[in-house]
């Protein structure tokens, strides 16, 4: 994925801290900006929402209208379902390797992307729906703990073979990175870029500070309309913006871990590090 930081605007951010996949674990209140404490988790096994519970989270529809499940991957299985994830061959990247055996389901109900080092060579992982799963529009969130270490970084965002087009700025395709984590601090990147990636490529980007981010599971979420992109962690919005012009067309989900130095130093790294993914879920808005 590109990357591109600039420094944006810090929107201090709730929390929601709970242990995943279906192990037991501590939650924690958190206090907002506005100090208001926010009621961690309703659920008693500190798991996860369900779709259930996070249908009646999600953000109001318009009248008329309201949300229903299109797509999902819980990873309660034993093993990647090839029918919903695409993984790419194994391949260089970025100096580093992407290999399928870094992508693995924990057992416990979520995917592992695995991040480590054999004879002095890193690899790491990526999936992605592409040819499975390509959708415009819709409520895009995954629930997810970042890594540990330095040296690589993870991402959740949404992908097409259009993006590479030039011209039309995003409306004909966008990347959309709805979380990228370069930082083991309370920082997370949102991100936009399109028109290529060459000299045409332009790019929007969103740093914004999310205390407590680094413990426990959160969620990061993507409202997409034909008229504007709205990001979201822990369902408290943190970006609204049409930048490009707000795509149109369909595009497939990654998750993805990536080394390089963006993410600091890989040799400071404590390997193996993971990625845990406890869902994928997109909810379309439908008529009544
Ligand atoms: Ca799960």
């Amino acid at each position: 994925m590109f990357r591109d930081v600039r420094a944006g605007l810090l929107a201090a951010m709730t929390i929601v801290v709970a242990a995943g996949c279906g192990e037991a674990g501590r939650h924690s209140a958190a206090v907002g900006r506005e100090g208001e404490a926010f009621k961690v988790s309703e659920v008693a096994s500190h798991r996860g929402p369900t779709v259930a519970q996070e249908l009646a989270r999600l953000p109001a529809p318009p009248r008329g209208r309201r949300w229903r499940l299109a797509w999902q991957d819980e990873f309660d299985g034993k093993s990647l379902d090839a029918a919903k994830w695409e993984v790419p061959p194994d391949a260089p990247r970025r100096g580093a390797y992407w290999v399928r055996r870094a992508i693995e389901l924990d057992g416990h109900g979520c995917l592992a992307l695995r991040t480590f080092e054999e004879d002095g060579k890193y690899y790491s992982g990526c999936v992605r729906t592409r040819g499975r799963f390509e959708h415009a529009f819709g409520y895009y969130v995954a629930r997810i703990r970042l890594q540990r270490q330095p040296g690589h970084w993870t991402a959740f965002w949404l992908m097409g073979s259009s993006v590479h087009q030039v011209g039309d700025e995003g409306r004909d395709g966008t990347e959309i990175d709805i979380m990228e984590k370069a930082w083991l601090d309370a920082r997370v990147q949102h991100a936009l870029h399109w028109d290529g990636y060459g000299e045409a490529l332009r790019s929007a980007v969103e740093v914004v500070e999310v205390p407590h981010v680094m413990e426990g599971f959160h969620t990061f979420a993507l409202w997409w309309t034909p008229e504007e992109y709205v990001f979201y962690v822990d369902g408290r919005e943190t970006w609204r913006t049409r930048a490009g012009g707000v795509c149109q067309v369909p595009l497939f989900i990654k998750l993805s871990s990536e080394i390089g130095e963006w993410a600091g130093d890989i040799r400071q790294a404590d390997l193996p590090d993971e990625f845990l993914v406890d869902y994928v879920r997109v909810y379309d808005l439908v008529n009544q």
